[in-house]
């Protein structure tokens, strides 16, 4: 009886750990739910290669000031302005939501990129000719014209 006893606890201790571990990590995995497009960039959005790892730069703005009481994300104008990997597109733009209107359970928008990812980064708009260039254009016209 004794020796049953003890095949018995051993698995289903280990089952119940396995259990809590899961539904941990899973929790925390809820955040890809929580910004637009989170399933493009998946764990990967916020964390440098997998659930639990480092954080990427969009992460770290995340855990520094965009998360409610209950460690939900808080996403919106603010949080979308930025470009928090630095690569010129701000976190909206590059998740399909310049504004920051998305909510959650609307629908994903097109075209996203990562918004903790450098290498990834929508096309930005060609700059406009600087006043300098413009300048210099008109110099050169009125040499050849002389
Ligand atoms: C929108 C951003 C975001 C996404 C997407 C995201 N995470 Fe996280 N994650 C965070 C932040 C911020 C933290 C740090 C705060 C905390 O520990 O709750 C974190 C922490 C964690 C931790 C705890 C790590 C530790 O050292 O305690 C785990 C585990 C985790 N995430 C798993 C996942 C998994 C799995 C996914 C994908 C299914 C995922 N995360 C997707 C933002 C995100
Ligand atoms: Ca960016
Ligand atoms: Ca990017």
């Amino acid at each position: 009886m004794m020796m049953r006893t003890k095949a018995w606890a051993l698995p289903a201790a280990l089952l119940l750990i396995s259990i809590l571990l899961v539904g941990t990590v899973e929790a925390r995995g809820k955040r890809v739910r929580q910004i637009p497009n989170g399933g493009n960039g998946g764990c990967n959005s916020c964390h440098t290669s997998g659930g639990g790892s480092a954080l990427n730069a969009f992460g770290v703005e995340i855990v520094n000031g965009f998360l409610d009481a209950n460690g939900d994300v808080i996403w919106g104008a603010d949080l979308a302005a930025l470009d928090s990997d630095g690569d010129g597109a701000s976190n909206g733009l590059e998740l399909g939501d310049p504004e920051g209107l998305w909510v959650v359970g609307d629908a994903n928008p097109e075209n996203p990129f990562n918004p903790g990812d450098p290498q990834s980064t929508p096309p930005l708009p060609e700059p406009e000719p600087t006043a300098v260039e413009v300048s210099n254009w008109a110099q050169v016209k009125a040499l050849i014209s002389q």
